[in-house]
């Protein structure tokens, strides 16, 4: 009814009315480009294997960048499209389905539009078909001028399920090299896609994967290190045309890379042991996740608890946009940490809950504290998950639209 929508929408406009001034619009007029990894999960980053490094070009960013350690996917049943929804609305995904399909008629407020209102051009780039997660209508909704899928490339390489990352992000370049300025810039990789598999066999030999060879844990992180080569492609390139210079680059992955049946392979990558425990299990549901500033003045290791629904409030801030409807927060501005993702799991930056067994955990010790204690959290996630939902099942922004009418 009315006055439930007034509440959520007030509790929204409330959350992000005190915002706090630290960077606030220092990078406006900065071109954005935001790159978003499939199932780049966050193990992936400084690791090494039998003395290799699985991702050396993002490692060597990663020195130079804002990188945030403890950055948790929130995707559900949308995968990769609730990723790009939860990166540039900061709402969650739909409680069933995805909201891609289920929701594309809403009115949203997302990062497209507010930088759109301060004269950006807008651009998402993927290459896969444009029907695939209901894209086409999507990317309208959220505001993008353009929208370049995989009729919009040459199909000249392929590797994974489609076009490869390297070719993507060479004629991605190309692409941005024509926009006019200042614009932003939205790539989903592709080549990194589950099941991993080298169909043309190009990178069966990319690196030695040892005792996970053969196996999807194996395949994977082959996957990887050929998409890590991509990126490496793509930083010189965008340092060649004059972009690297002028742009923020962020980079970050959508979702699970390994499946929960593969756990044991993946416990044996990680610890050197035979399985993990639920606790090491969610506590890994993390995704790579870094800003790389063009004047290289904001860098170093965060170590709070973060996600994905954090991204368009930290980015507003950094282009002084003032959006109010978002449920994440600015990463530089609000330390205090908190995620939470559909499965029913939340965090703050010392507390995990852990909903398949019911059990509040200590992220320091690894220990079960008592709930009863913890109230306060359990409140906070079911807050935040019944606002989300209102905001999207009863199309809000629409209704106050209509409304002011
Ligand atoms: C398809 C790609 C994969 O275009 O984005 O989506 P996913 O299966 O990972 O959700």
């Amino acid at each position: 009814d009315e006055i439930e929508a007034e509440n959520t929408l007030n509790w929204f406009e409330e959350k992000n009315s005190n915002r706090a001034l630290k960077y606030f619009g220092q990078y406006k007029g900065k071109n954005l480009i935001v790159v978003q990894l499939e199932a780049f999960q966050g193990f992936v980053l400084n690791r090494k294997l039998n003395g290799v490094e699985i991702t050396p070009n993002l490692n060597k960013l990663a020195k130079n960048s804002l990188v945030f350690e403890n950055y948790y996917y929130q995707t559900a049943w949308g995968g990769t499209s609730d990723a790009e929804f939860l990166s540039n609305v900061s709402l969650l995904p739909a409680r069933e389905g995805s909201v891609y399909y289920q929701y594309a008629g809403n009115l949203y407020d997302s990062l497209a539009k507010e930088l759109k209102g301060q004269g950006y051009f807008t651009s998402v780039m993927h290459a896969n078909r444009p029907g695939f997660w209901n894209r086409t209508n999507m990317y309208k909704a959220l505001g993008f001028d353009d929208y370049e899928s995989e009729q919009n490339f040459n199909i000249d390489e392929i590797q994974g399920m489609g076009l490869s990352d390297k070719s993507f992000f060479i004629q991605a370049v190309e692409k941005m090299k024509g926009f006019n300025n200042p614009f932003y810039s939205f790539l989903i990789t592709l080549s990194s896609h589950f099941p991993y598999k080298d169909y043309q066999n190009k990178i069966a030999d990319i690196m030695d994967v040892g005792e996970f060879e053969g196996d999807t844990v194996g395949d994977y992180l082959k996957a990887v290190k050929y998409t890590d080569v991509a990126i490496g492609t793509f930083i010189e390139e965008l340092k060649k045309s004059g972009l690297w210079d002028n742009s923020i680059v962020v980079f970050y992955g959508d979702h699970a890379a390994i499946p929960y049946e593969k756990k044991n392979k993946l416990a044996k990558l990680l610890y050197g042991k035979n399985d993990l425990s639920t606790f090491e299990w969610v506590t890994n549901q993390k995704v790579v996740m870094m800003i790389h500033f063009p004047d290289e003045k904001i860098k170093g290791v965060d170590k709070s608890t973060a996600g994905q629904m954090d991204l368009y409030p930290t980015l507003a801030n950094l282009y002084g946009l003032e959006p109010k409807y978002m449920l994440g927060r600015d990463l530089l501005n609000n330390n205090e940490g908190f995620i939470l993702t559909r499965d029913g799991n939340f965090a703050d930056n010392n507390y995990v809950y852990l909903k398949a067994e019911d059990k509040l955990v200590e992220i320091k010790s690894g220990k079960e504290v008592d709930k009863s204690k913890h109230q306060d959290l359990f409140e906070r996630y079911k807050t935040y998950t019944d606002k989300s939902n209102k905001m999207i099942e009863y199309d809000l922004l629409n209704y106050k639209t209509d409304d002011e009418k």
